[in-house]
């Protein structure tokens, strides 16, 4: 069995039924003017995941293994935002509001789309999505059932937001899950560290952790 290093055990993969999926690199999240910013983030430390990112998108495409993308956005009429996550907190601009990139993190709209670093190319599935959560309220598994994967790296942002609620959510429909360390960030380091830490306790309870390098190495491989 290929395995490839990572904590708290190595993780044996199946090159076969291995695929990757980029939660959420958009720049709503990125950028000033966008969604994370107008919950009182800072978020340049987004954009520096992106190398980290892009290399691992990239060994995937090169090895032929499939890159999911996901889109936290919602519909512009807003049907499938609920008020509870448009009235939470206290934010400069809401959900579907008017902002410098468009409208908040609705589909479509300029500050919603994809980092152009990382744009899926042909035949990649991108999931739009209205959760934090890549499996609720959309095609994500009836997609992975299709393909045959049972094996997900996960990489983007946030750590302890959306990437952790999916890992978890997949996790309990049965698939074994790698976070890239390096390819993950969230606006607070302490907050990233935890997810990891948390993630990967009581012999991988949610899954696993591992360097992007030793994913690489594994996955040129394949
Ligand atoms: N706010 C925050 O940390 N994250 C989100 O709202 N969405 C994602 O993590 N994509």
């Amino acid at each position: 069995m290929a395995e490839i290093k990572a904590e708290p055990f190595a993780f044996p993969v199946r090159h076969d039924q291995l695929a990757l999926i980029v939660i959420d690199m958009q720049r709503d999240f990125a950028e000033p003017g966008g969604f994370g910013a107008s919950l009182g983030n800072d978020v340049s430390r987004i954009g520096r995941i992106v190398p980290d990112v892009k290399r691992l998108i990239q060994g995937f495409r090169n090895a032929g293994l499939p890159v999911i993308h996901t889109m936290e956005c919602h519909r512009a009429d807003l049907s499938d935002l609920p008020p509870s996550k448009r009235d939470r907190g206290n934010p400069m601009l809401r959900i579907g509001d008017d902002g410098p990139m468009g409208r908040i993190l609705i589909a479509g709209e300029p500050g919603t789309a994809i980092l152009p670093e990382l744009a899926p190319i042909d035949g990649e599935e991108v999931i739009e999505k209205p959760g934090k959560g890549a499996f609720y309220a959309t095609g994500l598994g009836d997609v992975l059932q299709r393909k045959g994967i049972r094996q997900l790296v996960f990489a983007g942002v946030t750590t302890e937001v959306c990437v952790q609620t999916t890992m978890r959510e997949a996790n309990d429909r049965g698939y074994e899950c790698l976070l890239a360390e390096e390819a993950t960030e969230s606006y607070f380091p302490e907050f990233k560290a935890a997810a990891i830490a948390m993630i990967r306790a009581q012999g991988a309870i949610v899954g696993w952790t591992a360097h992007v390098d030793d994913i690489l190495e594994s996955i040129a491989h394949a």
